[in-house]
């Protein structure tokens, strides 16, 4: 057990739970030095939009199997999958690969030597067949996987549609009120 995040538990073994109702995202990642990072995917997903996540390492270059064993088994109640990795990261392909009836969102950690480009490359060049939607490497990509996981349970759910409006709508109040300060 890697300790409670923001009200989130978060476990190495895949048995962690969401604080309230059942996980609707897994978000997912490599390593937990990926969390610092994801958890603007988490932290948007639970208090902007309100949506129960299930957070999980899942390393396929350190124990491969236990990450298909945790990827097979999912709760049901999983919609999307958010993945995270930095280097060669073949995470949300292999995801992909696992669960063709589940969206994949990548997002690449800006890492090493090449500051996350290697990330970004190895998700968006999945071949045909096994789709991945790629984000921005680091912060805004984390966020914005947040956002696009959100959307993606709206479709069934309207008060998440809702919520998703209320978003946008403060975005539209800080470009008024950046407005009204220059005309001051
Ligand atoms: C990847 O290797 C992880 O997703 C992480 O981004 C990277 C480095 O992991 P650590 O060495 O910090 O555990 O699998």
């Amino acid at each position: 057990n890697l300790g409670h995040e923001h009200g989130v538990l978060v476990s190495a073994e895949g048995v962690g739970e969401a604080a309230q109702g059942e996980p609707k995202v897994l978000v997912t990642m490599g390593s937990d030095s990926d969390l610092p990072l994801m958890m603007k995917a988490v932290d948007i997903l639970r208090y902007e939009f309100g949506i129960p996540c299930l957070v999980q390492i899942n390393s396929v270059h350190r124990d491969l199997r236990a990450a298909v064993q945790h990827i097979e088994n999912l709760p049901a109640s999983i919609q999307v999958v958010i993945a995270c990795a930095g280097g060669a990261a073949h995470l949300p392909g292999n995801i992909a690969d696992l669960r063709a009836d589940l969206p994949v969102i990548g997002v690449p950690r800006d890492l090493g030597a090449l500051k996350g480009i290697d990330a970004l490359l190895s998700m968006v060049q999945m071949p045909e067949g096994a789709p991945v939607a790629v984000m921005a490497i680091g912060d805004a990509g984390a966020v914005n996987a947040g956002i696009h996981a959100a959307k993606e349970v709206a479709i069934g759910d309207p008060a998440i549609r809702e919520r998703l409006q209320v978003y946008a709508e403060k975005r539209k109040g800080k470009v008024r009120r950046q407005n009204e300060t220059l005309e001051e």
